[in-house]
């Protein structure tokens, strides 16, 4: 087919498939309802035409470009119940120029595909000075398919954001993201920047958020402007860049990354994972409740250790059965000089008392145990607001029998304050 396809040369409720490397401009309307499918080249809607189609049940897009560059294609994001599917190779677009583009779906479906903002709008949201989106996402991300997925901001254009939720709801947008390498790897990277949506009649913008399920992986890598909360419950949700304005509760799956958070709450069944291998990973207040973990990873040769700055008070369960820490050594099991001090919570507020169990066992403040060739001692005030592991004198056959003993006097010493009930 040529391109500047209007009224006429398409229409009706069958598939269209367009194969080949050249572009189909729709400028004018097409009352098409039936299926598109991209399979090559490009499929464009100008912005400032009067390109449209009917409703629209299914667009696929395979090795191809789908270039929504007219605003509210399918509506606006009251109305808009749009859904698309992007396989591998898939692109969806939203114009190159800086009026470009802002477009409502409901339900997107990642097969390897790429959602890349390309244009960006502005046109000002009310007198907030916010601009619009360059896409809202009403419903359901799922990603499958064999290759990762993605969505993102390749120009690192400014104004040029994704809302989440639905406007009308303030409803976390699911993503629901299959383990597609079999393994930790991502399967999902978001490097652009995802916001709240506005209100109808584009009033202060409401609180909406996220909600990461399915066994796969998904990177958050850009700042991020969104305030609602952000839950996990399986899988892993590596912020690498920053949701700091939103909560995030970690019910089940794992939370790991570099980035910056909000206040986080680790659930039972959830787990913490600072940085990706050794690094550093910023909070708000943090909570570790009972039967959640802390996975920590040390490294005894570089004498490195992940790290959680958190800015706000650190609560540990002190009620329920406590929670855990799980320590992993990167290095080679070096022995480490006595005094040597690995911190791996920094707290601006206040340490509620709770304590972690290690292999099992409830560590008081200053409580000792063994790891591999070190024996640490675990500070919760250390220096007045960080958790360290401290190594004791080298664990040598004395020593160590110096810690057993100093084992059994902990638990004792735990047992009486058990009676006492303090
Ligand atoms: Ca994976
Ligand atoms: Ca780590
Ligand atoms: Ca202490």
């Amino acid at each position: 087919m040529a391109s500047g396809l209007t009224s006429g040369t398409i229409n009706g409720t069958s598939t269209l498939t367009k194969s080949g490397e050249g572009t189909w401009s729709i400028t004018g309307p097409t009352g098409f309802t039936g299926t598109l499918d991209i399979v090559g080249g490009t499929v464009t809607v100008p912005n400032g035409t009067g390109g449209s189609f009917g409703a629209l049940p299914t667009i696929t897009v395979t090795n191809g470009v789908f270039d929504v560059a007219k605003t509210d294609l399918f509506g606006n994001a009251a109305g808009s119940t749009q859904d698309i599917t992007l396989n591998g190779g898939g692109v969806l677009t939203n114009g190159t120029s800086t009026f470009a583009g802002f477009n409502s779906f409901k339900n997107i479906t990642l097969n390897g595909g790429e959602m890349r903002v390309t244009g960006t709008s502005n046109v000002l949201v009310g007198a907030g000075g916010a601009r619009f989106q360059a896409y809202e996402i009403k419903g359901v991300v799922s990603v499958g398919g064999t290759v990762p997925s993605s969505i993102t901001n390749p120009n690192d254009l400014p104004n040029a954001a994704i809302n989440i939720g639905d406007s009308f709801d303030a409803a976390q947008v699911i993503f629901d993201v299959a383990n597609v390498t079999a393994s930790p790897a991502a399967d999902l990277t978001v490097t652009a920047t995802l916001r709240n949506s506005e209100l109808p009649g584009f009033g202060a913008p409401i609180n909406t958020g996220l909600q990461k399920i399915g066994p796969g992986t998904m990177v958050l890598a850009a700042t991020n402007a969104y305030t609602g909360l952000t839950s996990v419950s399986e899988g892993r949700l590596v912020v690498n860049g920053s949701i700091a304005g939103s909560a995030t509760s970690v019910d089940g799956g794992t939370v790991s990354g570099s980035g910056i958070l909000g206040a986080v709450n680790v659930n039972s069944g959830g787990k913490l994972a600072p940085g990706e291998a050794i690094g550093t990973m910023a909070t708000g207040p943090l909570t570790l409740a009972a039967a959640s973990t802390l996975e920590l990873e040390i490294n005894t040769s570089t004498r490195t250790t992940d790290l959680i700055i958190t800015d706000g008070d650190l609560v540990l369960d002190k009620d329920f059965g406590s929670a855990l820490l799980t320590i992993t050594d990167l290095g080679s099991n070096a022995v480490l000089a006595a005094n040597t001090t690995l911190t791996f919570i920094n707290y601006t507020g206040t340490w509620n008392g709770g304590l972690f169990r290690v292999g099992g066992a409830l560590i008081p403040d200053d409580g000792t145990f063994q790891l591999g060739g070190n024996v640490f001692r675990l500070d919760y005030n250390a220096g007045g607001n960080s958790v360290a592991l401290i190594s004791v004198p080298e664990p040598n056959a004395i020593s160590i029998m110096t810690v057993a003993l100093g084992c059994v006097g902990l638990r004792r010493r735990y047992r009486r304050a058990a009676a006492k009930g303090t």
